[in-house]
């Protein structure tokens, strides 16, 4: 097992003294801990507390916590953040405690809960506690429960976590502004008993998107739809870890939607069930089986799953914009067209012109295109079999007998057995049997066509000529 000692060393948190977080009643508050890595980090089991079966933050970490007579305190400090959103490219976001997303919050359900938050930014922020139950002055909505917490205070938030289930933080403060610049985090409330629902593999992240200008970093924060980077938890494909876990585990996978839009996210090989959503858990009446689950803007879903194939499944938003990187919005469709010699030509006028997209645009991703700095192709990733192709939400789900209980390392490529794949046909292609009364009098088949014979309608005439 991993120590905690370990676990915050190979997350790269740094935890600070309290004096260098806040001058503010420094004796009082919680150490806040920092990650300076985008890595998953393997959970630790609870230190203390009351036990509970912590859950994998994909490319992030869980917010360490001090017991204090009986409430559990956490440290939550508001900050600009540079997040790489995939090797090759940074973005200045506003995050927590060193990342954007900020650390996933882990309680149990009947935990007296106190959250310091600092606030480092140049503006006013709060912090809404998405889906709890909890005193109406607890909200977290500038304004409306509470004044905003000014850069450089620390505000305290303290309730009960009644419910059990799945819940996100945010701000509501100049919320456009703030979500777009990547302020959100996760929290999981787990149940009491330990064996409640209980899964071998519990994964949880947002969905985020950005609009940031190819070799710039900062998000244009204006940008209401036309977003060009979309992201599992502030990460792009390749930069997105995939999930590992064992033959026969009982899977669970926890989405929350912080984005502008909606995202149908899609599982290969395996059924799901939805059992869980920002408001609890689903009746089991309820639930039926899917193999694509559509999340909402601000909606959260827990989806479950017996992992009983063994490979490499897809897991990815099934808009297939959500699965590429950034790219001009204004670039024509080029398919059918032929551009033999006009490259040439434009050559001897801009050097670097390439011609994009004439047999479709999976050869975006293997194109040496001069890139500007901090910016990502279109489409990558290596798979076994050459180029994925992918950006944006795109991941992989990978289910081996030989994954060890609470081994959540990277097993490397699915070794499909003999016999077992997709294979190139080499044999004769016999010309395919046409139908010939296909299309029938509205549309005429080719061949009729091809006869030559010119088809005189009359205006009343039903009648094609034969
Ligand atoms: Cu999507």
């Amino acid at each position: 097992m991993v120590s905690r000692r370990d676990f915050f060393k190979e997350a790269g948190v740094v935890a600070l003294s309290a004096g260098v977080v806040s001058r503010a009643g420094a004796a009082s508050l919680p150490e806040a801990a920092f990650a300076s890595s985008a890595a998953t980090t393997p959970p630790p089991l609870p230190p203390n507390g009351r036990p509970f079966n912590p859950v994998v933050t994909l490319n992030g970490w869980s917010l360490p916590w001090r017991m204090n007579k009986g409430v559990k305190e956490f440290h939550l400090v508001a900050e600009p953040v540079v997040r790489e959103l995939a090797p090759g490219m940074k973005a200045n976001l506003w995050g927590y405690n060193g990342q954007s997303p900020g650390p996933t919050i882990e309680v149990v359900e009947g935990d007296r809960v106190r959250i310091f938050v600092t606030n480092r930014l140049n503006e006013a922020t709060s912090v809404h506690w998405h889906g709890q139950r909890l005193p109406n002055g607890m909200d977290g909505v500038s304004g409306l429960t509470q004044p905003p917490i000014a850069p450089g205070k620390t505000f305290v938030y303290e309730f009960e976590a009644r419910r059990a289930g799945t819940f996100m933080y945010h701000p509501h403060s100049d919320e456009m502004v703030q979500l777009a610049m990547g302020m959100m985090g996760f929290w999981v409330t787990h149940p009491k008993d330990p064996k409640f629902m209980r899964v071998d593999r519990d994964f949880v992240f947002l969905l985020n998107n950005f609009d940031i200008e190819p070799g710039s970093a900062t998000p244009k924060v204006n940008t209401m739809l036309d977003f060009n980077l979309f992201g599992f938890n502030s990460r792009v494909f390749p930069g997105i870890d995939s999930m590992h876990v064992r033959q026969g585990d009982r899977v669970r996978v926890r989405v929350g939607n912080l984005t502008m839009t909606n995202h149908p996210i899609h599982m290969h090989g395996h059924e799901f069930m939805v059992t869980g959503t920002d408001g609890g858990w689903t009746p089991p009446l309820s639930r039926w089986p899917e193999v694509t689950v559509d999340i909402g803007v601000g909606q959260m879903r827990a989806i479950e799953f017996d992992a009983n194939e063994p490979g490499d499944w897809s897991f990815h938003c099934h808009k297939s914009h959500h699965t590429m990187n950034a790219m001009g919005h204004q670039v024509p469709t080029m398919i059918g067209v032929d551009h033999r010699g006009i490259a040439e030509k434009i050559n001897q006028l801009v050097p670097d012109y390439m011609v994009m997209g004439e047999k479709g645009m999976a050869d975006m991703a293997e194109m040496e295109m001069p890139l500007p700095d901090n910016t990502l192709p279109m489409m990558s990733g290596q798979g076994p079999f050459g180029s994925v192709a992918m950006g944006g939400m795109f991941t992989i789900m990978k289910v081996r007998k030989e994954q060890k209980p609470g081994d959540y390392s990277n097993p490397g490529w699915y070794q499909q057995p003999p016999g077992t794949r997709a294979w190139e046909w080499t044999g004769s292609l016999p010309e395919p049997v046409k139908n010939h009364s296909a299309g029938g009098q509205a549309m005429p088949s080719e061949g009729k066509a091809m006869e030559g014979e010119l088809n005189v309608r009359k205006p009343s005439g039903h009648e094609g000529h034969h």
